[in-house]
């Protein structure tokens, strides 16, 4: 049997950095990645065989545990009447019923393959309804690998793009305007200047890829009203949200109604699934109920909506995000309680079942205090933990995932194995 440093040294010679998806390859915390064998409720098998909790699950999607027996079954009976028709399926329906159910501000919505899918889709049905170019994204925010989203704020007051990466033109990077999340008055003095251009502004409503940083009381409404004064459309992007915070999602936890959402991870229950819907009468403007067109071989593929809707029906059982909730509040006051023990600068936060870990005393509500913390202490946090059987989101930047399936014990455990890591990060 071939050792995760024999699998990763062929891996690079096959794909780009061996990996299918940069922030999988370590890179920002240093070493090797570990290659999953198998997975069951809150832990991760590598092909060595080592056990480790997991508070990635599969970057949110795993929220109650890997292989739910559930899940598993409704794929089973899925695939045993085929694995893809590129027909119209009941699946669809009863998907789309149930999004609109839980999240009613979807009155129509349409499936893809992926979060970048959605994300990007919504970006192209905001411009062709408004007939605008520009979108507002915020800096810290990722919504997938979409051209206009690889962008970062630019000099000057009205911050124009700069791309992040070639191959996104300077001029589609110019398009995209950015923000600093949490900055009620630069949100304002953006759209009093050029409001009258934006098609829309997207936002992760609770960013999980800055770390997790809560939004501060007001500022979702905030931006509410000013996409509503100057007729540009809100767009949610809880394709990590979604389903975790709340059941209703993020829009749901803090009271929003956006006019477009965007849905990924837990509404594939595992599988390649992502989504975005919203008001009818904008909704109806994707093909081929209206003229803006959009796509994709594999949308609403039957295996994938029979694993996306044993996970929400799972997800919908009384008490679950309460308890859901509860569980990551224990975790997260365990470690607050382990660090100030052990004189460790450290602070957290929560919403629901996502959680963020910052070497740092302060509060953390921006993206800049979230880039001054101690990175360096997280990556020897990080590489601690895992030494101890218990993987953490491999960046900084990344935000922590509950499941159902991590329950007291598999906390107790986490705890104890936090106790040791932090004891190593004062001893070095
Ligand atoms: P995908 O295209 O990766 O399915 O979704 C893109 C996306 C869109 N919006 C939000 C808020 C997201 O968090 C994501 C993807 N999240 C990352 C984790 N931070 C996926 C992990 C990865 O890139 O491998």
């Amino acid at each position: 049997m071939s050792s995760n440093h024999q699998m990763f040294q062929r891996a690079q010679t096959l794909m780009p950095g061996g990996v299918n998806s940069p922030v999988r390859a370590f890179k920002s915390v240093g070493g090797e990645p570990f290659f999953t064998a198998r997975a069951d409720g809150p832990y991760l098998w590598d092909v060595e065989g080592k056990r480790y909790i997991d508070f990635v699950g599969s970057w949110g999607p795993m929220i109650v545990g890997h292989n739910h027996p559930a899940v598993r079954e409704s794929v089973a009976r899925a695939i045993g009447h085929g694995l893809s028709f590129g027909t119209p399926c009941p699946a669809e329906i009863t998907m789309a019923e149930t999004i609109s159910k839980l999240v009613p501000s979807i009155e129509v919505s349409r499936m893809v393959n992926s979060g970048t899918e959605a994300t990007m889709s919504a970006i192209r049905l905001a411009r062709g309804f408004t007939g605008r170019s520009r979108i507002v994204k915020f800096e810290g925010c990722y919504h997938g690998h979409g051209d206009a989203f690889l962008v970062k704020a630019g000099s000057g007051a009205l911050t124009f793009g700069t791309p992040t990466s070639p191959g996104v033109p300077k001029a589609l990077a110019d398009l995209t305007l950015t923000l600093p999340f949490n900055d009620f008055d630069a949100a304002t003095r953006m759209f009093d200047e050029v409001g009258s251009d934006i098609a829309g502004l997207i936002v992760e409503p609770v960013p999980g890829n800055m770390n997790c940083i809560p939004p501060r009381d007001g500022y979702l409404q905030h931006l509410r009203n000013l996409c509503t004064k100057h007729g540009a459309l809100l767009i949610f992007d809880e394709v990590m949200t979604g389903f975790r915070v709340a059941l209703g999602g993020a829009q749901a936890h803090y009271g929003i109604t956006p006019d477009l959402t965007t849905l990924g991870k837990i509404i594939g229950g595992g599988m390649p699934v992502g989504a975005y819907g919203g008001k009818r009468e904008i909704m109806n403007q994707i093909a081929p109920a209206g003229p803006i067109y959009q796509a994709g071989t594999l949308s609403g593929n039957p295996v994938a909506m029979a694993a996306g809707l044993a996970m929400l029906e799972l997800i919908q059982a009384p008490g679950f995000h309460a308890e859901l909730s509860r569980r990551t509040q224990l975790l997260v006051d365990g470690l607050q309680a382990l660090a100030d023990g052990a004189g460790i600068a450290f602070s957290t936060t929560r919403v629901g079942g996502m959680f963020g870990l910052f070497f740092s005393d302060e509060k953390i509500e921006t993206y800049a205090q979230a880039t001054a913390c101690d990175t360096a202490r997280f990556n020897r946090f990080f590489k601690a933990m895992l030494d101890r059987g218990v993987y953490l989101a491999p960046s900084a930047y990344e935000a922590g995932f509950m499941s159902m399936a991590h329950d007291e014990q598999i906390i107790a455990d986490t705890l104890q194995a936090a106790r040791s890591a932090f004891a190593t990060l004062n001893s070095a």
